[in-house]
C-alpha cells in the first residue's frame, strides 16, 4: 500500500499544486495527505467517514484558490453584490455537487478506485445538513447554485443550525421526529471564521440623551449580548472559476458576559446563561406555512440579520467606502419576511451607530432592500405580539413606530379622508391584541416585491396587500421560481443527462437550460424514445429498491409510479390522493376492474410536529397502504407506499423515477411549487390544478400533454363566497361517499371508527381546501392519465414534450430577472486565472 510519505518527492506534482491540480497522480497525493495529515490514519484502519472526509478536503481544497480569487476580484472591481438573507438554506449533499461543478468526478473516481476506494458510495451515503423545511429552503439552495454558475457577486447569509429539520421515522404509520444531528460526523465543507465575530444584543431598554455636542441619541441598553460566528462554504459555479459564499451564523456566549454573576458565586448561573445564549442556534423551527409567535424564533431571525449586516458593514469598510455607499455595494434579498428585521436594522445602524440623518438612511435602506413573498395563507403571515417584540428588540420597536408615523402620513394625503385604509395598511395591526406585522414592514422598506409565480404575484396585488398596491404598483412584480438543471438534472439522473448531451451534440445544455428544446425534435424517434425509456426504467428499478430497503415493500418497476412528495399540510390536500387511491380500492373489489393499469402511488413528506391533523394524514396513507398492500385479490394493481424522511438525497431518487407527478393543492393556496419543476424536467407528466406554478408548466408543456383538472382560483372562490356545502356533494356522489364511508367505517383502522374522524368530519362540515368539490374531475382525470399511460410510446412522447419544454424552469432563468429587476446587477465573469 501507499503511504503519503512514499509520494513525497517523487515527480509528477509539483509542491504548488498539491491543493489545486487534478491530474490522477495530485489527487490521490492529496487524498492520502488528508487521510493522513488532517484524519491522522492510514488507509488500512481509515473508517468510512475518515476516507469521506479526506475526500472532501481534497475536493475543498480545489475550491480555495478559486474562492480566495472570486473575493479578491469582487473587492477590486467593488461590483454591487447580492446578499441573499434567509432563514433556511436547504443545500443536500455537496460532494457531488462539487465534483460536478469542479469537473473532477471521473477522475477522482478513477483515482480513489485505484486504492479500493468506490467514490460513488461516498456520494451515496453523505449526511446532507437539513438546514430548511421545503420549497422555501430548496428555493435559496438552487438560487446559490444559479448565482455562482452566472458569475454574479453573491453572499448567502443565514444560520448554522446545530439540528436541521428532524429526522423522520414512520412508527406504526405514525411519524416519529428524531433529532437530526448532522454535525456529529464534522462537517469539511464550511470553514469557522471566528475572526469575523459579532457581537449582537437583545433586550433590555433604551436610554434618549444630549450628546456634548447637542446632538439627539439613543442608546440601547441590552439585557444580554450573544456572540455571533460564521461559518462559511464555498459554493462553486458550473464550470466556471466563480466561487461565491454561503455564510452561516453560529451563537456562542460572549466570554466577557457574566462575571458578576460568576462573581457572586454563582458558576451554575454563569455557565448557564451561557447555554442560553447558544440555544440561540440550535434548532431550525420545523414549522412550515405557520407562524408561532416564540421568542426564541424572534431572536433567531434577528441574530442572523444583525450578524450579516454588520458584515456587509465590515466589507463596506474593507473595501475603503463610507457607510452611505451601502446600496451601491449591495442588494439585499429578503427571502420572506424572516430576515425582515433587517429594515428596522439596517436604519437603526445608519441613525444610531453611524449617525446619518433619518431621510438620508430611510432612501439608502429602501434602495437596499427587496422582498420575496412566499405565501397568502393568512395562518403563515408573521405578526409579533407588541409586547414579546418590545422585550427583545425595545430600540427596533421605536424605529418602526418612526418608520410606521411617517409612512402613515403618506399615506393619509394619497388616501384622503380614507382612515380605514390607514388602518389596514399600518405596520402595527390594533385590530385585536396589538402585533407588529413583519410583511409590512418588509413592503415598506423595500424599492420591490415580488411572488413567486405569476398567479401568485396576481393575488398578492388582489388580495395580500392591495393597499401597498394602490399605494405603489411600481414596486410589485413577479419572478417565477426555478430549479437548478445541474443537481436536479446532471446529479440526479445520469442517464437522462447522457441522453441529452448525446442528443443535443454538446453540453451546453448544462448551464443554458432552454436548450433542452432541442429533445423536441425526437420526440418522435422511435430509438431515441426506447432510449428514453431505458433510463427511466433504470431509475424507476433504483426507486423500487431504495424503497424495499425503507419500508420492505416490494413494487412493480413496471407500474406507473405515481408520485406526491412535499411537505404534508391540508391545503396541498394530500388526502385528496387518498379518496381517490380508496375508489381506485374500492372499484377493484366492487367492479373486479382487473383491466386497470397498476400503479405504485409513492408519498413522501413530513408534518410539522405540532400539526395533528397533517400527522394523522400521515397514518391514513399507512393505513391504507397497509390494507392495500396486503390484499391478495389487489396483486400488482395498487401499490401504496410512503418513503419516510423525504430529502434532497430522496429527491434525487424520486424526481428521476416519477412518471405521473402530483400537484393537487386548491388552486390559489400554492404559491408556485418547485417540485413540479424538478418532475417535469425529469420527463415526469403532472396532473395538477391550476395553481401556483403548474399554471405556467401547463402552458409550457401545452394542455394536451399535461393532466389539469379542478375549479381555477377563482372558481374556487365564487363558491365559496357563493355557499360550499360539501356534505350534498357526499350525498350525490356514489364513489365519493363510498370512499368517505370506508374511511370513517373504519376499515383501514381494524374497525377504529373513531381514529380518521377528525379527517372525515372536517370533509364533510368546512373542507376548507375544497376536496370534495375537486373530486369528481380528479377521478375522472385519473382515468384519463390510465388510458394515456396505456400507449407507451405516446406516454414518452409526452414525457420528452414535457423535459424539452420546461426550459423556463431553471433557476438561472429566475436569477438572470432579480438581477436584471430588482438588484440591478450583472456578472463579473472571471477573465483568466491570476486572481
Ligand atoms: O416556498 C414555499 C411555498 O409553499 C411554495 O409554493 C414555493 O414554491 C416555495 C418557494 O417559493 N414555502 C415554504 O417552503 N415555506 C416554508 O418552508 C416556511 C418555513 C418557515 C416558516 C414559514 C414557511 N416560518
Amino acid at each position: 500500500t501507499l503511504e503519503p510519505g512514499h509520494l513525497r518527492g517523487q515527480g509528477g506534482v509539483a509542491e504548488d499544486d498539491v491543493r489545486t491540480a487534478c491530474e490522477p497522480e495530485a489527487l490521490k497525493r492529496a487524498f492520502l495527505d488528508h487521510l493522513l495529515y488532517t484524519q491522522g490514519k492510514t488507509l488500512e484502519i481509515a473508517s468510512h467517514n475518515d476516507i469521506y472526509l479526506a475526500v472532501a478536503y481534497t475536493v475543498r481544497d480545489r475550491l480555495l484558490r478559486r474562492w480566495s480569487h472570486t473575493s479578491s476580484r469582487h473587492k477590486r472591481h467593488g461590483t454591487r453584490t447580492v446578499a441573499y438573507l434567509s432563514a433556511e438554506f436547504l443545500i443536500g449533499p455537496s460532494l457531488g455537487n462539487n465534483l460536478l461543478n469542479l469537473d473532477i468526478t471521473d477522475a477522482l473516481r478513477e483515482t480513489l478506485a485505484r486504492l479500493g476506494i468506490d467514490l460513488d458510495e461516498l456520494v451515496r451515503r453523505e449526511v446532507e445538513p437539513g438546514l430548511g423545511n421545503g420549497g422555501l429552503g430548496r428555493l435559496a439552495a438552487c438560487f446559490m447554485d444559479s448565482l455562482a454558475t452566472g458569475e454574479i457577486p453573491a453572499i448567502g447569509y443565514g444560520i448554522y443550525y446545530e439540528y436541521g429539520i428532524f429526522f423522520q421515522t414512520v412508527v406504526d404509520g405514525w411519524q416519529v421526529e428524531n433529532t437530526d444531528k448532522w454535525l456529529r460526523f464534522g462537517n469539511p465543507w464550511a470553514i469557522h471564521h471566528p475572526e469575523w465575530g459579532v457581537e449582537v444584543k437583545l433586550g433590555g431598554y433604551t436610554e434618549h440623551y444630549t450628546d456634548d455636542v447637542g446632538r439627539f441619541r439613543v442608546r440601547w441598553v441590552p439585557e444580554k449580548t450573544v456572540w455571533g460566528t460564521p461559518f462559511d462554504t464555498p459554493v462553486a459555479g458550473y464550470k466556471v472559476s466563480t466561487v461565491n459564499t454561503l455564510r452561516l451564523w453560529r451563537a456562542e456566549a460572549t466570554e466577557e458576559f457574566d462575571f458578576s454573576v460568576f462573581n457572586r458565586g454563582d458558576y451554575l448561573g454563569a455557565v448557564n446563561k451561557k447555554v442560553t445564549s447558544e440555544n440561540l442556534t440550535k434548532v431550525l423551527y420545523p414549522n412550515d406555512e405557520s407562524h408561532q409567535g416564540k421568542e426564541l424564533r424572534l431572536e433567531q431571525q434577528y441574530f442572523f440579520v444583525a450578524c450579516a449586516l454588520r458584515d456587509m458593514l465590515r466589507i463596506l469598510e474593507h473595501r475603503g467606502l463610507p457607510v452611505t455607499e451601502f446600496p451601491r455595494a449591495f442588494a439585499v434579498q429578503l427571502n420572506d419576511t424572516h430576515p425582515a428585521i433587517g429594515v428596522a436594522e439596517l436604519m437603526r445602524l445608519l441613525i444610531d451607530e453611524y449617525l446619518v440623518p433619518w431621510e438620508q438612511a430611510w432612501e439608502a435602506t429602501r434602495a437596499t432592500f427587496a422582498y420575496t413573498n412566499h405565501t397568502l395563507l393568512p395562518e403563515a403571515l408573521e405578526r409579533w405580539p407588541l409586547e414579546l417584540f418590545k422585550s427583545v428588540l425595545p430600540r427596533h420597536l421605536e424605529i418602526i413606530y418612526e418608520i410606521n408615523r411617517r409612512f402613515l402620513n403618506e399615506a393619509r394625503i394619497r388616501f384622503f379622508g380614507d382612515e380605514s385604509r390607514v388602518f389596514r395598511l399600518s405596520l402595527i395591526d390594533e385590530s385585536g391584541e396589538r402585533y407588529v406585522r413583519m410583511a409590512h414592514l418588509a413592503c415598506v422598506g423595500s424599492h420591490a416585491i415580488n411572488g413567486v409565480a405569476e398567479l401568485h404575484s396576481t393575488l398578492i396585488k388582489e388580495q395580500l396587500l392591495p393597499d401597498f398596491y394602490a399605494m405603489w404598483p411600481e414596486k410589485f412584480d413577479s419572478v417565477t421560481n426555478g430549479v437548478t438543471p445541474r443537481r436536479w438534472v446532471v446529479l440526479s439522473n445520469p442517464g437522462l443527462a447522457a441522453l441529452a448531451t448525446e442528443a443535443l451534440g454538446d453540453e451546453h445544455w448544462i448551464r443554458d437550460w432552454p436548450r433542452i428544446a432541442g429533445l423536441e425534435k425526437h420526440a418522435d424517434d422511435a430509438a431515441f424514445i426506447e432510449r428514453w425509456q431505458r433510463v427511466k426504467h433504470t431509475n424507476k428499478r433504483s426507486l423500487a429498491a431504495l424503497i424495499r430497503d425503507e419500508t420492505g415493500v416490494v413494487v412493480n418497476p413496471d407500474s406507473l409510479f405515481d408520485v406526491l412528495v412535499k411537505r404534508i399540510h391540508e391545503y396541498k390536500r394530500q388526502h385528496l390522493a387518498v379518496l381517490h387511491i380508496v375508489t381506485r380500492y374500492h372499484r377493484l373489489k366492487t367492479q373486479r376492474a382487473t383491466d386497470m393499469v397498476p400503479r405504485t402511488f409513492i408519498f413522501g413528506g413530513k408534518a410539522a410536529p405540532g400539526y395533528v391533523r397533517a400527522k394523522l394524514m400521515i397514518k391514513l396513507i399507512t393505513a391504507v397502504a397497509d390494507v392495500v398492500n396486503s390484499d391478495p385479490e389487489v396483486r400488482d394493481l395498487l401499490k401504496v407506499v410512503f418513503l419516510p424522511n423525504f430529502s434532497v438525497s430522496k429527491g434525487q431518487c424520486i424526481y428521476p423515477a416519477a412518471e405521473l407527478s402530483e400537484q393537487i393543492s386548491l388552486a390559489g393556496k400554492e404559491a408556485s411549487g418547485t417540485g413540479n419543476m424538478k418532475f417535469a424536467m425529469n420527463g415526469a407528466l403532472t396532473i395538477g390544478t391550476m395553481d401556483g406554478a403548474n399554471i405556467e408548466i401547463c402552458q409550457e408543456v401545452g394542455a394536451e400533454n399535461f393532466f389539469a383538472f379542478g375549479m381555477s382560483a377563482d372558481e374556487a372562490q365564487r363558491l365559496l363566497r357563493s355557499g360550499y356545502y360539501p356534505r350534498d356533494l357526499y350525498r350525490d356522489d356514489a364513489e365519493l361517499r363510498a370512499a368517505i364511508d370506508l374511511i370513517r367505517g373504519g376499515f383501514f383502522s381494524r374497525g377504529d371508527a373513531g381514529l380518521f374522524e377528525p379527517l372525515t368530519n372536517d370533509l364533510l362540515n368546512e373542507d376548507r381546501y375544497m376536496l370534495l368539490a375537486d373530486y369528481a374531475s380528479y377521478v375522472e382525470c385519473q382515468d384519463r392519465v390510465d388510458a394515456a399511460y396505456r400507449d407507451a410510446r405516446q406516454w414518452s412522447r409526452m414525457a420528452v414534450l414535457n423535459c424539452a419544454r420546461s426550459g423556463r424552469f431553471s433557476s438561472d432563468r429566475s436569477i438572470a430577472e432579480y438581477a436584471r429587476r430588482m438588484w440591478h446587477t450583472s456578472a463579473l465573469p472571471d477573465t483568466g486565472h491570476g486572481g
